[in-house]
């Protein structure tokens, strides 16, 4: 029999995401069940090509689910993921509650597929969306060149905040359409009022050096996911990771420009040649042409698309890269999806 699986979370912008991404691979699963918060029980929403109706989470809806898939807040997560993994489930959690957890894996399917098998609690981790717009490709150019050092600067989407954050940045670019604003110190935060939803500042017409919450020393919790769980998933607890997080004025697609350290000369041809082939990365690379990815047209595609494939100038063991990658695909809906594949694969599941 196929394994019964529950999407937690189901109406969310990354649930829906997971139920499009359900519909489209290869049909492994039997039951699937659609699990949210009281407030969503009810409403129906289509997976396979029918209507299922969404149903409270709570310990019975549980009974018989073989693996569980999880997009909720952190604290949702890390009350129901070990009553699920309890009841007898696998949890494949999308939330930060557990990526930490020596105890529970972090994992990318290209990157470190082996870790799923792992998992004393019953919970696999899926990365933050950051994190994961670029580790397909550096996990593929670390394998070949060793990785020493990263220096990053993220460009990062409102539909990493979720629906709240979507709705901001549509009121207030509705807000500034049409308008002379942007000419004037303070002129769009006037107009855009108290308006700037899960933001510090407007996003309309501007870009905020800001993502997450406060860590100390000045640091956001976003950049410290970015450090501590490329560290994890790479398995070099010691690299030494420079980061800063910005959002932009982009619905969904995570963009990064990196800079990365290698143990010993790189070539330009070579590292090409490696992110040609590898698995899940597109190198999209021609700038004499106006060829780089841009969030416009990644959005809605399932690679890590990398550009501006540069050596450094006064660094030969150093990469200069321009990556983009769908933050409620690859950033989360599909890599929760992947790895909720490979689970079902161990128990056996075949489509
Ligand atoms: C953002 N990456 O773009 C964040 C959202 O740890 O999964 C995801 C937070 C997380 O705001």
């Amino acid at each position: 029999t196929k394994p019964t699986l529950a999407v937690v979370g189901a109406t969310g912008a990354v649930g829906s995401v997971m139920l499009q991404i359900l519909s489209q691979h290869a049909d492994i699963w039997g039951e699937i069940r659609l699990l949210a918060s009281p407030r969503s029980a009810g409403r129906k929403l289509a997976v396979r090509g029918e209507e299922v109706e969404v149903m409270a989470i709570s310990e019975e809806a549980f009974v018989g689910v073989d693996v569980a898939m999880f997009d909720v807040p952190d604290e949702v997560a890390a009350h129901w993921a070990p009553i699920a993994a309890a009841l007898g489930a696998i949890v494949v959690d999308n939330s930060g509650a557990f990526r930490m957890d020596p105890d529970v894996p972090l994992v990318v399917p290209e990157v470190n597929p082996h870790a799923a098998r792992v998992r004393p609690r019953g919970i696999i981790a899926n990365p933050n969306c950051t994190t994961l717009s670029m580790i397909v490709a550096l996990g593929a150019l670390h394998a070949e060149f060793g990785l020493r050092e990263l220096v990053v600067s993220s460009y990062q989407a409102v539909s990493g905040a979720g629906r709240a954050g979507i709705d901001t940045l549509r009121q207030q670019l509705s807000l500034v359409a049409g308008t002379e604003l942007g000419t004037k110190p303070g002129d769009v935060r006037r107009v855009v009022g108290d308006n700037t939803g899960p933001f510090p500042e407007p996003v309309a017409l501007n870009v905020v050096p800001w993502a997450g919450s406060p860590r100390e020393d000045g640091w956001s919790s976003e950049e410290m996911k970015v450090r501590d769980e490329s560290r994890k998933i790479l398995g070099l607890p010691q690299l030494r990771v420079a980061v800063t997080c910005v959002r932009v004025p982009v619905v969904t697609t995570h963009s990064l420009t990196v800079h990365a350290c290698f143990e010993g000369e790189v070539t330009v041809d070579r590292a090409r040649e490696i992110l040609a082939t590898a698995p899940g990365v597109v190198l999209f690379d021609n700038p004499e042409a106006g060829e780089f990815p841009t969030p416009a047209d990644v959005v809605g595609t399932d690679p890590t698309w990398v550009g501006r494939v540069r050596r450094a100038l006064d660094d030969p063991t150093a990469l200069e890269l321009f990556v983009c990658g769908d933050n409620l695909r690859k950033g989360a809906a599909l890599n929760t999806a992947q790895i909720a594949e490979l689970v079902a694969e161990e128990l056996g599941a075949t489509a």
